[in-house]
């Protein structure tokens, strides 16, 4: 008898902005996820399983393909398309293994939608899974132990994924995990505080690898380990690249390891500004941001020829309703490259969401509006309708002819990159009506205005 060759299909299911039909990410501003590729990378090769990647973002999914099992990744927003894909994989009798960030902030919530689901990073726990399965003893729930070791895994297997889909496939990961403890943010509640390294020898690799000339780091903080930052950010000076990541502000605040950041090549960074009210950072943990030093922030940056990508959240407790146009007008004053705009996300699992549900201010739990476009709690200082009108309203301003020509004068990226990518978030701040409406909810057009919003019927959980 001829054995059938094991077949996987790995799967990152669509959330409302990032799809293949209808979404808002064009090729333009989408680069080549990491999470598939990964995950390939892993399975064993003494399986000799065939494994076919499909990203929702680029492609729609045939749920009548032949496959032995399907493992599909889960963030908060996209939980409910992955729980529906699964329920028909379920149904045709394809085993479905679920796992990711959504996963291991709630495991509870995703178990009943698989047959096994993975908590944590799945270094060592994805070929154990693959081969009980193998074996037929897969278990419900796997969990990654404390101490996982990056060093020595396989490089990403990028050629999953058809690279001509994507803006670029040079996206590397050189670390896990970050040191800080926002009280919103989902890597804490996740994987914990102990950041994770891959060896810099093994991350030089990879980029030589790929004869990368321009390569984005997607860690959410480079620099979340200092001596670590600076014996990568060392390693790369010789590779001669341009690359773009994510730090924290007290990058600024170390002039040594900025220079040595700006030498290796890095050309823009991505930093949390998140508010410009003290009281606020302070009551999200996030105290290390001082709003008083932003504009040195930027003025640090841009003389090293560093563009920033700020990011703002509106909705935090110490906000009212004049705090849209203020920042707005404080990003385009400072000359903020990129300013960007998002409604505060309880993620399920944060401490931000332990404290909101416990004053009784989570209006649904539709994980799909949990994706920093929706309003999802009741704000303290303003209405529901207030936080979702007045957050496009900050993206409208930021990016009115006007405020795009002052920031651009100013800006430290090439000139023709800072009006391309300048225009592509225009374009995002005038239609971000148009990609809102998961089903209605606080669609801002729809909006009725000025009244507190009503809560909502609590779905899906208890
Ligand atoms: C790159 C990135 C993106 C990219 C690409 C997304 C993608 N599909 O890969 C882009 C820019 C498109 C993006 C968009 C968004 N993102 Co994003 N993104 C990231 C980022 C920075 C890195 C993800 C990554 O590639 N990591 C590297 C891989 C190897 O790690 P991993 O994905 O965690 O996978 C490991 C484990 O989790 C596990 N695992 C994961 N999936 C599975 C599946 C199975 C079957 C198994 C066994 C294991 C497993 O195994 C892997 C190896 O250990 C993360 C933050 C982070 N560091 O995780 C945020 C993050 C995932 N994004 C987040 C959010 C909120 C968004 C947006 C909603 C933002 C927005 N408002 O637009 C959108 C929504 C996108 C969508 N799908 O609809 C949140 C999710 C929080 C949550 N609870 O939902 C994160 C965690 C950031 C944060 N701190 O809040 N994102
Ligand atoms: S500094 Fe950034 S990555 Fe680190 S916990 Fe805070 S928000 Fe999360």
């Amino acid at each position: 008898m001829i054995k059938r060759r094991l077949r996987i299909a790995l799967v990152s299911p669509k959330g409302p902005l990032y799809r293949h039909r209808g979404g808002i990410f064009g090729k333009s501003l989408r680069y080549k996820p990491l999470t598939l590729p990964t995950l390939a990378a892993l399975v064993p090769p003494e399986l000799g399983a065939e494994v076919v990647c499909i990203d929702e973002g680029i492609a729609d999914i045939d749920t009548g393909i032949d496959v032995d099992l399907v493992g599909m990744t889960v963030i908060t927003g996209t939980a409910p398309r992955a729980y529906s894909l699964a329920a028909e994989f379920r149904s045709r009798g394809i085993p479905v293994v679920l796992g990711g960030p959504h996963v291991t902030l709630v495991p509870d919530d995703a178990q009943p939608h698989a047959d096994s689901v993975v908590v944590g990073y799945a270094e060592d726990e994805w070929p154990r899974l693959l081969r009980d399965f193998v074996r037929g003893e897969l278990k419900p729930r796997y969990v990654q132990a404390p101490g996982l070791d990056l060093a020595r895994r396989p490089p990403p297997d990028r050629s999953v994924l058809p690279s001509s889909r994507y803006l670029t496939s040079n996206v590397f990961e050189a670390t896990r995990g970050c040191v800080h403890n926002c009280d919103f943010c989902v890597v804490p509640a996740a994987w914990g505080r102990k950041p994770l390294h891959r060896p810099v020898g093994e991350v030089v690799d990879d980029i030589r690898r790929q004869r990368a000339r321009q390569a984005i780091f997607i860690d959410l903080n480079l620099i979340a380990h200092k001596d670590y930052a600076a014996e990568l950010f060392t390693a790369l000076v010789p590779l001669r690249l341009q690359w773009y990541g994510l730090a924290t502000t007290l990058l600024c605040d170390d002039l040594p390891l900025l220079d040595l950041a700006a030498r290796s090549g890095c050309r823009g960074l991505l930093m949390g500004l998140e508010s410009i009210s003290a009281t606020n950072l302070q009551a999200s943990s996030k105290a290390f941001n001082s709003p008083e030093n932003y504009h040195r922030v930027v003025e640090r940056l841009h003389e090293r020829r560093i563009a920033l990508q700020g990011c703002f959240v509106f909705g935090m407790d110490d906000d009212t309703p004049e705090v849209f146009l203020e920042t707005a007008r404080f990003a385009v004053d400072a000359g903020i490259d990129l300013p960007r705009f998002a409604i505060l996300t309880p993620f399920p699992g944060t401490a931000l969401y332990r404290r909101l549900d416990g004053e009784q201010r989570i209006l649904t739990r539709n994980w799909e509006l949990y994706d920093g476009q929706h309003a999802v709690f009741q704000p303290a200082r303003m209405t529901v309708e207030q936080l979702v009108r007045g957050t496009e309203s900050a993206w409208k301003h930021a990016y009115r002819w006007s405020s795009m020509a002052s920031r651009l004068r100013r800006t430290a990226a090439p000139w023709h990159v800072a009006l391309t990518t300048n225009i592509g978030y225009r374009f995002y701040a005038n239609n971000l009506h148009r990609f809102y409406s998961c089903d209605g909810w606080m669609d801002p057009l729809s909006a009725a205005s000025g009244r507190r919003a009503e809560p909502a019927p609590l779905e899906l959980v208890s």
